[in-house]
Formats: structure tokens, C-alpha cells, sequence
């Protein structure tokens, strides 16, 4: 069975990570299409820097919850039938023990150099404009993408999505596109449908949606799925 699934802000809420959306959110009142946006940084590149500087240095801080832990676990009994995507930057994912998973909105612990195009992991801070490891140039900023950016590896993920039998939602609002069309992409090919989400998304076009807590209801889904597949084994 080929499995796709799409983690967003909700599986990390636990983990102490802030949603973006929420009354809390990490943007504290301003939209995220009005901030993160590649005219932001141009305009406050100290500010910008200074804000994921300070995300990258909260990462220390945090652990994975059951969720990721989970994913995980699927990961071993799927291997290779298991794509899994996140819109998410922290590394929550890995620490959790997955292998491969797929950053489309990018990494907190990455850096980008728009003068020579060279990616390299960054643990370290950027506001202060340190030189590219590769060309020297003070041209570094978050490896992320913001609005109105190409999101990464979507020829892959539209492939997955196409030909995958099952494409699993979770904690994400369902109103940042493309993640937000995935759901339809993969309905089209044939995928059987399931959102778990503390509330129903903007895009709830899901044949399943269950509602609650990531901690609970993703393990309690990967157990649900891994009975079935031994039984059928
Ligand atoms: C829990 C929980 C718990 C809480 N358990 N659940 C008009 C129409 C359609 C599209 C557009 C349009 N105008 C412009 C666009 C395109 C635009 C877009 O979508 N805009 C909309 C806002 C309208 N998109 C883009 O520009 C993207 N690029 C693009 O489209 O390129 C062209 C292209 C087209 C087709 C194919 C390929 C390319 C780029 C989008 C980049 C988004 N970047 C950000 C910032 C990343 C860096 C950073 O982290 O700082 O990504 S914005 C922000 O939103 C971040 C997130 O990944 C993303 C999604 O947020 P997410 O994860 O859903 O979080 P929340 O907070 O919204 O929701 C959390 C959910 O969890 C909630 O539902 C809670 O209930 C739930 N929850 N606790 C379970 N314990």
C-alpha cells in the first residue's frame, strides 16, 4: 500500500512549536502572507534574520511528540511505500527517527546564498551576515519559501500524490497552496482520503476526517493501519 502523508504546524503543537494560525500564532497578529514573503526580508533583513534566528536557537528546546514518533514507526513497516511530506522547518520529523522526509516549505537548519545559489546546513545564527561556505558572499538568508516561492520537490509529490492508494492529512488549515490542493490531487488518482486535525480543515474535502490531538490520534491511525496490513499479510 503507497501511503502519502502531509504534516503541518499542528503535529509540532505539542512539541511546544507555535502554530502559525492560532490565537497564539507564531506571527502574533500579523497574517503570514503579509510577513513572510521573500518583500519582507528585502524590506527588515535584520528583523527577519532575527526571528529565525531565534526559531532555529528554540529547536534545542523542543522534543518530538507521539506523532512523530509514529510516522516513524510506519516508516519501518512501509519503507519506501511511505512519503512523507512537511510544510513544517523544524526537524521534529528526524528527531522522531524518520528518514526521508520531504521539507517543501524548507529547513530552519539551512541557509541559502542568493548570490551563488548554494544551500548548507546552518546551525548558527544569520543576522549577523556571515560568509557563504561556498562563495564568500554575505548573502545568506533562511533556507525556507515564502509566499510567492516555489515550493520544493513538488515533481516528486505530485508523482506520489497521483499514484498513491492513501493520502493522510494532518494538523494543517487547509489554506496554503499547493499543500492545500494535495488532497484533490490525490482523489483524483484514485487515493482514498483521511484528515486528522484538531479541527476540521479550510479544505476538509477529506473522505475521513477525525478530529482531535496529533499525540493521540496519529499513533492510534498508524496502529489501526499496521493491524490491517499484518492481517492481510
Ligand atoms: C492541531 C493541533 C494538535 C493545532 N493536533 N492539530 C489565491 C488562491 C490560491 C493560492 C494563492 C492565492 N494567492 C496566492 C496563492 C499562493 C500562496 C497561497 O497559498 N496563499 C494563500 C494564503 C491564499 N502560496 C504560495 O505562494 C506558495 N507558493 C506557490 O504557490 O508557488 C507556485 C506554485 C503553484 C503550484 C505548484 C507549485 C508552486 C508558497 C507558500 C509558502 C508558505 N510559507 C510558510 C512559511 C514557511 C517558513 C516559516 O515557517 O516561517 O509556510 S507560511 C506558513 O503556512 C508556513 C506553513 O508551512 C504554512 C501552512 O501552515 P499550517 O502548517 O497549516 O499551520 P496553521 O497554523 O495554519 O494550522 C495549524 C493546524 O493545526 C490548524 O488546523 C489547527 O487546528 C491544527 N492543530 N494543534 C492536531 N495538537
Amino acid at each position: 500500500m503507497k501511503v502519502v502523508v502531509l504534516t503541518g504546524a499542528g503535529i509540532s503543537a505539542e512539541s511546544g512549536v507555535p502554530t502559525f494560525r492560532g490565537e497564539d500564532g507564531l506571527w502574533e497578529g500579523h497574517r503570514p502572507e503579509d510577513v513572510a514573503t521573500p518583500e519582507a526580508f528585502d524590506a527588515d533583513r535584520a528583523l527577519v534574520q532575527r526571528f529565525y534566528d531565534a526559531r532555529r536557537a528554540s529547536l534545542a528546546r523542543v522534543q518530538p511528540n507521539a506523532a512523530h514518533r509514529a510516522l516513524a514507526e510506519l516508516e519501518q513497516v512501509l519503507g519506501d511505500d511511505l512519503l512523507l511530506v512537511t510544510q513544517n522547518i523544524d526537524d521534529l520529523h528526524e528527531r522522531g527517527g524518520s528518514k526521508r522526509v520531504l521539507h517543501m516549505h524548507g529547513e530552519l537548519r539551512a541557509a541559502w546564498c542568493t548570490a551563488c545559489d548554494q544551500r548548507t546546513p546552518w546551525l548558527g545564527t544569520l543576522l549577523d551576515e556571515p560568509p557563504c561556505p561556498a562563495c564568500g558572499a554575505h548573502a545568506l538568508r533562511p533556507d525556507v519559501v515564502w509566499f510567492g516561492e516555489m515550493p520544493y520537490e513538488m515533481d516528486t509529490i505530485h508523482l506520489a500524490l497521483f499514484s498513491c492508494d492513501l493520502f493522510v492529512s494532518i494538523g494543517t488549515s487547509g489554506v496554503v497552496y499547493p499543500a492545500a490542493g494535495f488532497v484533490d490531487y490525490a482523489a483524483a488518482g484514485g487515493a482514498d482520503t483521511l484528515e486528522l486535525n484538531l479541527e476540521r480543515a479550510a479544505n476538509s474535502d477529506f473522505r475521513v476526517s477525525r478530529q482531535g490531538l496529533a499525540s493521540e490520534l496519529v499513533p492510534a491511525w498508524v496502529g489501526e493501519l499496521t493491524a490491517t496490513l499484518q492481517a492481510g499479510a
